[in-house]
C-alpha cells in the first residue's frame, strides 16, 4: 500500500511543474492524483518508510470534533504543528521575536493571551461541527437576518444519515464555508469528506485541494482512515477502503533530503489500528481508545514546515 505514496513522491520530484508559491518556498507539483487503500481488518496507512506521529495527528483529528479552533488544547498536549501560523501572525503584528518553544508555553500558561493570538478562525473544527446558519429575522424588520445559536453539527448529522440510509448519497463533510474563507488563518487543505456503504463496509474519499506530500500527507492519510474506522465502529459497519484525492499535489523544495532518504528505503510491514472500546458517539473518543499494533517504522526523517 505504501508504494503509491512512494511512487506519487517519485513522480512529483522528477516531473512536477515547479514554481514560488504562497509561502514564497517553491514546490514542484502536480495536478489531481488518486490513492486508494484498504482499510479492513483494521488496516492503516500508516507510513512505515519514516516514523509518523500517529497519536500526534490522532490528537489533532480529535481536536477537530471537539469543534475548537484555537491551538491552546493543542499545545496543553504537546502538539505544536499548528502553532507556526498564530506564532507568524504574532510576531508580524507585534514585531516581538518570541521563540516557538516560550509562545507556546505562553498560549498554555495564559488563557487572554491564548484568546488573542491561539485563534486560527473558523477552521475544520468549527465548520464540521457548526457550520453558521442564518434565519430571517422577523423582529428586526423585512430582508433581516440573524445567526442562529447553533450552527449545523455536519459529523452527528452524518453518523445519523449513515445510519438511516447508509445507500445515501450526500454523506459529506465540507470544510470549504466560502463566505468565512477571509475569516480562517488557512483554508481547509483536506477540504471534502464523502462516505459510501456498500455490503455492509464504509468507504470514505477525502478530497484535498493542497497538498504537502512530505510533511502533511501522512497526516492527512492517517486522519482519513481514523474517521473511516471511528464512524464504521459508530455504526454497525467494517471498514471498506479509504480513498484519497488531491488537487495541488506538491512537494516543498526544501524537502529534497527527505525524499532523497525516503525514496531509498523500503516499505515494512502492516500496522494494524485497534480501537479500544466503543464510546457512546462519535465524539466521546479518547487518545487512549487507539492503539497501533505492528508498527516498526524507520527513523524519522526531519524536515521544515512552509507557512
Ligand atoms: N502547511 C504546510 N506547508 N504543510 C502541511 O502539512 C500543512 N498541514 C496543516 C496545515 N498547513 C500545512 C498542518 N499540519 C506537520 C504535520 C502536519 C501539519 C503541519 C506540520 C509536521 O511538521 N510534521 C512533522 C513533525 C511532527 C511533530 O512535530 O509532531 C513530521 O515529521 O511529521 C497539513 O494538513
Amino acid at each position: 500500500y505504501e508504494q503509491q505514496y512512494l511512487d506519487l513522491m517519485a513522480r512529483i520530484w522528477s516531473h512536477g511543474d515547479e514554481r514560488i508559491d504562497r509561502t514564497g518556498v517553491g514546490t514542484r507539483s502536480i495536478f489531481g492524483t488518486t490513492l486508494r487503500f484498504d482499510l479492513s481488518d483494521g488496516q492503516v496507512p500508516l507510513l512505515t518508510t519514516k516514523r509518523i506521529y500517529w497519536k500526534t495527528a490522532t490528537r489533532e483529528f480529535l481536536w477537530f470534533l471537539t469543534g475548537e479552533t484555537n491551538i491552546r488544547p493543542l499545545c496543553a498536549q504537546g502538539v505544536e504543528i499548528w502553532t507556526d501560523w498564530p506564532l507568524d501572525r504574532y510576531r508580524r503584528e507585534t514585531g516581538d521575536r518570541m521563540t516557538r518553544e516560550d509562545f507556546s508555553r505562553r498560549i498554555v500558561e495564559d488563557a487572554d493571551f491564548a484568546a488573542r493570538w491561539g485563534e486560527l478562525g473558523p477552521v475544520y473544527g468549527k465548520q464540521w461541527t457548526d457550520w453558521p446558519v442564518y434565519e430571517a429575522d422577523a423582529a428586526a424588520g423585512a430582508g433581516l437576518f440573524r445567526r442562529r445559536e447553533r450552527g449545523i453539527n455536519q459529523v452527528a448529522e452524518l453518523v445519523e444519515g449513515l445510519r438511516r440510509n447508509p445507500g445515501g448519497r450526500r454523506h459529506i463533510v465540507e470544510g470549504w464555508n466560502v463566505a468565512e474563507l477571509d475569516a480562517m488563518a488557512l483554508p481547509p487543505c483536506h477540504k471534502t469528506y464523502q462516505f459510501h456503504v456498500a455490503d455492509g463496509r464504509l468507504s470514505g474519499i477525502v478530497y484535498q485541494r493542497s497538498c504537502d506530500v512530505a510533511l502533511g500527507l501522512p497526516f492527512n492519510l492517517w486522519g482519513g482512515a481514523l474517521f473511516i474506522h471511528m464512524l464504521a465502529q459508530q455504526c454497525d459497519l467494517l471498514p471498506g477502503e479509504l480513498v484519497w484525492m488531491g488537487g495541488d499535489t506538491h512537494l516543498y523544495l526544501n524537502h529534497g533530503d527527505l525524499v532523497e532518504a525516503q525514496l531509498a528505503r523500503q516499505p515494512a510491514g502492516s500496522p494494524r489500528l485497534v480501537l479500544g472500546r466503543r464510546p457512546a458517539s462519535i465524539f466521546d473518543y479518547e487518545i487512549g481508545d487507539f492503539t497501533v499494533l505492528d508498527y516498526h517504522p524507520q527513523k524519522h526523517l526531519a524536515a521544515p514546515v512552509a507557512v
